[in-house]
């Protein structure tokens, strides 16, 4: 990332810090363990810098306010908000999925337990509601407050949805492009549209939200569908997760859809989809059937065409500064991400 972006993700990082700081002794192993998913401490709670993540929705949220005219310390309560939602999803997706390693670490529930994964989860998404709620402390009107908040709630229940239709769509090869964009613009473009809308309103470019929002959502989607590459290709020593590890999970994921749809190979490739427990011989199968299909080439490029879309979408918002040039930037390095 640009060393121009330094300044904000310091910023976040210090917002980040003082929505999860403990408040008495007798609670601290339960902040704790937040801050260890966040990435400030190891398992026994020392102090470390742990990779963690790209923060990539708090930078847009504030890229957008800047963008948008606005103060963009101002929305720090918002942009600490999402990364704490995105991060309490996280931890429930872990436990959900029965993943054992995060950004290269063993889960919250591998260390500490199913409990206190579900209750680290639950006090972060809550931390988020109160860091939002502190937007006023920052000058913001409270009808403006109130809009936020109210696109805060409505982005968790859009992400509760989204997680739903992902769970229900396992081993239902039946699937369609159009039910998984259904199901990845709930599950993922919802809450990238939410920061950079956010980040629009309280930069005050009200007549221009929906624009703002337009370009989260389709950076959303674009961002997905890489991701679904990299869950298959990626390397795991850069994404830390386990080798085709969408694969070993019989994901729904755009590449499977699209060679279930389209090679000459589908039934077996279905078939392999179908074991419960498939061995590693049966996932390197189902990899060369979707390389022979050219699935990775039509699902880059398919990305590539919501990247285009998300860019007119920021055109028509006018967006024309240094803020803005960083949000084309990162759009654009979206697509040839390694993690
Ligand atoms: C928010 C109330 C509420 C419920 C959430 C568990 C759940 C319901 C949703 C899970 C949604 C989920 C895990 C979506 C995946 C989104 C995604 C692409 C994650 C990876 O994002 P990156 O690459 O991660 O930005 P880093 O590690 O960089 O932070």
């Amino acid at each position: 990332m640009s060393n121009d972006l330094q300044p904000y993700l310091t910023a976040i990082e210090e917002a980040l810090r003082a929505a999860v700081s403990t408040p008495s002794d007798a609670v601290a192993p339960l902040y704790d363990m937040m801050a260890y998913h966040l990435g400030w401490l190891d398992e026994q709670f020392r102090p470390i810098e742990a990779y963690h993540g790209k923060r990539l929705r708090p930078l847009l949220c504030l890229l957008a306010c800047e963008a948008a005219g606005g103060e963009w310390r101002k929305a720090l309560p918002a942009a600490a908000a999402l990364e704490l939602v995105h991060n309490f999803s996280l931890i429930h997706d872990d436990i959900e999925d029965n993943s054992p390693t995060r950004r290269g670490r063993p889960t919250v529930w591998t260390l500490w337990g199913l409990a206190h994964g579900i209750n680290a989860g639950d006090s972060m998404l809550i931390l988020a509601r109160l860091a939002i709620a502190r937007l006023s402390d920052h000058g913001m009107d409270e009808a403006t407050g109130l809009t936020a908040m109210a696109i805060l709630d409505q982005t968790c229940i859009t992400l509760c949805q989204g997680q739903y239709l992902d769970i229900a769509s396992e081993g239902h090869l039946e699937v369609s492009e159009e039910g998984y964009l259904r199901m990845i613009g709930a599950k993922t473009a919802a809450l990238i549209a939410a920061s950079t809308q956010l980040g629009a309103l309280i930069g005050g470019a009200t007549d221009r939200t929906d624009h703002y929002r337009q370009f989260g959502w389709q950076l959303g989607l674009a961002f997905q569908m890489v991701d679904d590459i990299l869950g298959i290709w990626g390397d795991p020593a850069t994404t830390g997760k386990p080798t085709a590890s969408d694969i070993r999970s019989r994901k729904m994921t755009l590449p499977i859809i699209f060679a279930l749809q389209t090679s000459s190979q589908s039934q077996e490739l279905a078939d392999l989809y179908r074991k419960q427990h498939p061995s590693d011989e049966d996932v390197s199968r189902a990899v060369a059937i979707l390389d022979r299909a050219g699935a990775r080439q039509y699902v880059q490029q398919r990305a590539a065409q919501y990247e285009a879309s998300a860019l007119a979408a920021l055109d028509a918002a006018s967006a024309r500064s240094p803020a803005a040039d960083h949000l084309r930037t990162l759009a654009t390095s979206l697509t040839s991400r390694q993690k």
